[in-house]
């Protein structure tokens, strides 16, 4: 069955998030006209601004406030561009009527219990990750239990996203594709956001590199600032690249973006440089297998639940929730 995307037919059910800095919501929902069981989740998420928009030269009309009564995304007016449509993801543009800003959408369909998960606001809590806590918790768990690599794969054999890849090499072992993150408008050079995937299918994250990854590391490195350059006329000195750790998708990829800007989600509890990673591979081939990395998991996770029994990790907060009861009790 093919999702559908009509945004205009949303139904929602809950608010995930609603992030003020970002300027972004998080919805729960559903398309009923489609089926009333898959679940959806829509990001809305205001656009950057344009320096174009700005301009002084330009005679910008006086705009007169309309008195219609509670504006909202979702209304038959409600005009879609579709940026593009990968798997159960989507990426679009959309203008609501003139009182409401247009927006850049991501709508996720249908959504899994983990996409839920991994889109609402919860406590966190940080995992010192030991090598052997990696072979006897974390690998069990995500060889058995992640998100679908599919929309990966179709990146990596051109079935989406073809028209949008920046620079590609086919090299089986050091060849990777540059292209538009799904969190991209693509619109402003300013909040660019591009990922490098890697060819290689045998490299689940930052904990599988080793020294024999060198070549295609270095190769991504100097061959992603070369093509960004060119397409986009940015400085390589002004890039950030990264990986994530724990990353979501367990295919090896880059994040890259402009140190300049903010990006979402970047984190430090979660970002490895990649010029670091590249470091650590030339003075320890064997860095990341023995390395302790910590990360973060959220509450709702399987895999904190595995955490907790061998590390007590929310004692802490149970052990503060009892004394806050013991008080409450106290004072009645
Ligand atoms: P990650 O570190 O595995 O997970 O990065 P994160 O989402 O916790 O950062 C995966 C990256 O791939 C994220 O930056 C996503 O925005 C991006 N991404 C995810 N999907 C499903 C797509 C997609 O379909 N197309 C593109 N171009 N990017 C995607």
């Amino acid at each position: 069955k093919s999702p559908s995307y009509d945004l205009k037919k949303f139904k929602l059910k809950r608010i995930l998030n609603n992030n003020s800095k970002a300027k972004s919501i998080t919805l729960l929902g559903t398309f009923p006209d489609l089926s009333e069981t898959d679940t959806a989740i829509v990001v809305f998420e205001k656009n950057a601004y344009r320096e174009s928009d700005v301009a002084t030269e330009a005679e910008v009309a006086a705009e007169k406030e309309k008195e219609e009564q509670k504006p909202t995304y979702f209304s038959s007016d409600l005009k879609v561009r579709t940026d593009f449509i990968n798997n159960i993801y989507g990426s679009f543009q959309c203008v609501p009527n003139p009182e409401l800003c247009a927006v850049k959408s991501t709508v996720i369909y249908p959504a899994t219990d983990k996409h839920v998960e991994k889109y609402s606001i919860c406590q966190k809590y940080l995992i010192n990750e030991t090598p052997d806590l990696y072979a006897t918790i974390t690998l069990p768990y995500i060889t058995s239990s992640q998100f679908s690599l599919d929309w990966v794969y179709n990146i990596l054999e051109h079935k989406q996203e073809k028209e949008r890849i920046v620079f590609e090499d086919n090299d089986p072992e050091t060849g990777f594709i540059l292209l538009p993150d799904l969190k991209w408008d693509g619109r402003n050079v300013e909040n660019l956001y591009l990922l490098g995937i890697v060819r290689n299918r045998g490299i689940k994250s930052l904990r599988d590199l080793n020294a024999s990854h060198l070549p295609m590391l270095r190769h991504l490195r100097e061959a992603a600032k070369q093509a960004i350059l060119e397409r986009y006329g940015l400085n390589p000195h002004q890039l950030r690249m990264y990986f994530h750790y724990q990353p979501s998708f367990y295919h090896l990829h880059v994040h890259i973006n402009p140190i300049r800007n903010d990006a979402p989600g970047i984190w430090c509890e979660k970002s490895h440089m990649l010029d670091t990673v590249i470091n650590n591979l030339e003075l320890v081939s064997d860095y990341y297998a023995r390395a302790s990395l910590p990360f973060v998991l959220y509450e709702g996770n399987k895999l904190l639940e595995l955490y907790d029994k061998q590390l007590s990790v929310r004692k802490a907060v149970v052990k503060k929730e009892e004394a806050d009861k013991e008080q409450d009790e106290l004072e009645k």
